[in-house]
Formats: C-alpha cells, structure tokens, sequence
C-alpha cells in the first residue's frame, strides 16, 4: 500500500471489477433490509447531503439528540442485517485487528453530495483502524492531522479502492470534497457508496 499520511494506507484497486460487482449486489441486499434514512445534525435538526445505513452488530445514527452507535434502524426498528462475509474477509486481510469489526457504516453520496471536515470520536476504541472502502463514482477525499489547522492532503479514491485509517491517522480530520461525475459504470444510478468498517467497543 502507499502511506498517504503517517497510518492512513491506501491500496488503489484493491477489489477488481468482478468483485465490486459482487459486493454492490451484497449491498443491495443489505439496503433491502435497513433503507438508507437521512441523518441529521445534532441541536439544529439540518439534514445531512448523504444518506446512510449500516450493516453488522451496530450501526451509526445521528438525529437531533445527538451521535450513537445503536443496534436497530433509526426508523423501522428492526436489528441492522449482518456484515456480508465479503466485507469481513477485506477486513481480515487488510486491518491487521484480531477483533472483528462491529459496525459497517453504508454511505451513499449522490451527485452533489459531500462530507465536511471531520474527526471520527463516536467510538470508545481508537486502537482499533477503520477500513474505508469505495464503489461507484470517484470522490475528491481530503485528509489532515489531528488539529483542524493542519495542513491537508487530497486523494481521489475510486471504485475498488481501500484506505486503512491507523495509529495517528485513526483521529485525523477528513472529509469528501465532491464526487466526480461520470467515473464508474458499476451502479445503476450515479453516485458513490462508501462503506466503513469499524470496532466500536474496546477488543475482549
Ligand atoms: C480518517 N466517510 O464515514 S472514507 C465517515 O468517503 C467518513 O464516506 C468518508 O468520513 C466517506 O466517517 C471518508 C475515509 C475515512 C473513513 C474514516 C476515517 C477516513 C477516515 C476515520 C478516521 C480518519
Ligand atoms: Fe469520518
């Protein structure tokens, strides 16, 4: 892989056309059973451009009342459906973690779409890396250090491509700057999907 920053890992095609064709279908599956809901902004109530699901043990939510990790969909109720064994195989060969992951957080990114610089602190383990990976359009990624003010790099990560967060990087600032229109055929509607796959809970 290539070091994009101190522990951020990128593996560029990691997954080739058959297998990304396989996990979209895996996917669909998994959206059958937990929609994608819209996610909104603690205290102000003001949606988020991208819409999200999850799949495995826990998934991320975000309402007006605050972030969490919880165990059922936001709207209807029901238990998020398993990981598919695709998605814990990457994490077995690429994360390095004895612990499976406990949260695979789906976000769809239409055109327009996009993602503010942020840190990712709903976890209580920080050890543990998150696994990104990308299908469907391209996305302007953008990463920094652990102060806003550090200067950032960009990346455009492609469908089939992965990206360890690890060690110092694992509470980097980051965010999605846009979607480049028109770079992938894999799905049937424009747009990217990003799948992360976490620890929640410190390893026992
Ligand atoms: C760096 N997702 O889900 S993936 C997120 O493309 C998130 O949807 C973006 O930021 C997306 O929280 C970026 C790359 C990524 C994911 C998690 C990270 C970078 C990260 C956690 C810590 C540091
Ligand atoms: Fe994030």
């Amino acid at each position: 892989p290539v070091e994009i920053v101190p522990g951020c890992f990128y593996w560029p095609g990691w997954f080739d056309r058959g297998e990304q064709e396989a996990l979209a279908e895996d996917l669909r599956q998994v959206l059958a059973q937990a929609p994608l809901f819209t996610p909104r902004m603690p205290r102000t109530g003001k949606p988020f451009s991208v819409r999200m699901s999850n799949c495995g043990p826990l998934g991320w939510v975000s309402d007006e009342t605050g972030y969490r990790y919880q165990p059922t969909h936001p709207e209807t109720g029901a238990p998020w459906p398993p990981m598919p064994a695709r998605l814990l195989a990457a994490w077995r060969a690429l994360a390095g973690s004895p612990w499976a992951p406990e949260a695979c957080l789906i976000n769809w990114y239409a055109p327009g779409a996009r993602m503010g610089l942020h840190q990712d602190r709903d976890e209580e383990e920080f050890g543990a890396p998150v696994l990104s990976l990308s299908l469907g359009d391209t996305a302007l990624f953008r990463v920094g250090g652990t102060s806003r003010k550090d200067p950032t790099r960009s990346i455009r990560l492609a469908s089939g491509d992965a990206l360890l967060l690890s060690g110092p990087a694992r509470l980097a600032f980051h965010g999605i700057d846009r979607i480049l229109p028109d770079t992938s055929t894999l799905l049937k509607q424009p747009g990217r999907i990003n799948l992360t796959l976490r620890r929640v809970h410190r390893g026992e």
